[in-house]
């Protein structure tokens, strides 16, 4: 669990947005291999990941970003990654090829597929330069499309979580998308029954619930983004 505050030079350190998606997918792979992290929010609607100091962390001024000692990784993908070389315990990713590679396709719908089309900039845009009423329908339309190919993806590996009954790193990706899609972007996910089997399973485990945006030190459920 994360631990505000709390100044320790061998402590992990995630720069994080409540509620980022990208940010979640990490909190969620903190959490499910037990590493004690601090939490450092960064504040997405006062711009602070525009700062001098986070952009020496992430040049591209996005969250999440980690620290591990010396070593400074942004991107959520490239922090699993290296979590998962670095604390094995926990595996994000099956030994079979076949399922790694399921993982890392499913992952990659949801963070260059659709994350990225709704991202503040590109909202920010849209809302200013085509209208403010054409923001929810194009989100949903890229969602749509991105959950509909995840629902065929997924058919016949799907267990009790994304590729199987083991959680992995799809998972994690899977998650706080379909969060975003129901809480932000009211997305009928009727039309997706197998996302929304596995979302009640994330439901259930504690690594999923703490990692969720109300839960973070940072919450502000009056805000919006
Ligand atoms: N590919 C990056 C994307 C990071 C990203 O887009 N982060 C969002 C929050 S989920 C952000 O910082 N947005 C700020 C903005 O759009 O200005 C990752 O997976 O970490």
């Amino acid at each position: 669990m994360a631990e505000s505050g709390e100044s320790n030079k061998n402590k992990l350190k995630l720069y994080s947005y409540w509620r980022s998606s990208c940010s979640q997918r990490v909190r969620i792979a903190l959490n499910l291999k037990g590493l004690e992290y601090e939490y450092i929010p960064v504040n997405l609607l006062k711009g602070e990941h525009f700062s001098s100091d986070f952009l020496k962390l992430n040049p591209l001024g996005y969250v999440p970003a980690l620290v591990d000692g010396e070593i400074v990784i942004s991107d959520s993908f490239a922090i699993l990654m290296y979590l998962e070389e670095k604390y094995p315990q926990h595996p994000l990713l099956p030994s079979d090829l076949q399922k790694k590679a399921l993982n890392y396709q499913a992952a990659n719908v949801v963070s260059s597929s659709i994350q990225p089309l709704q991202n503040m900039a590109v909202l920010k845009y849209i809302k200013e330069k085509v209208g403010p009423d054409e923001v929810i329908p194009w989100v949903q339309s890229h969602i749509n499309k991105g959950f509909a190919a995840l629902e065929k993806l997924l058919k016949d590996s799907a267990g009790k979580y994304a590729t199987g009954n083991e959680v992995s790193m799809a998972d994690l990706f899977i998650e706080p998308q379909i969060l975003g899609a129901i809480k932000r972007f009211n997305v009928d996910m009727t039309q997706f029954p197998l996302l929304s089997r596995l979302h009640e399973a994330y439901s259930e485990l504690p690594a999923f619930q703490n990692a969720m945006p109300e839960n973070q030190p940072d919450a502000s459920p009056s805000s919006v983004t």
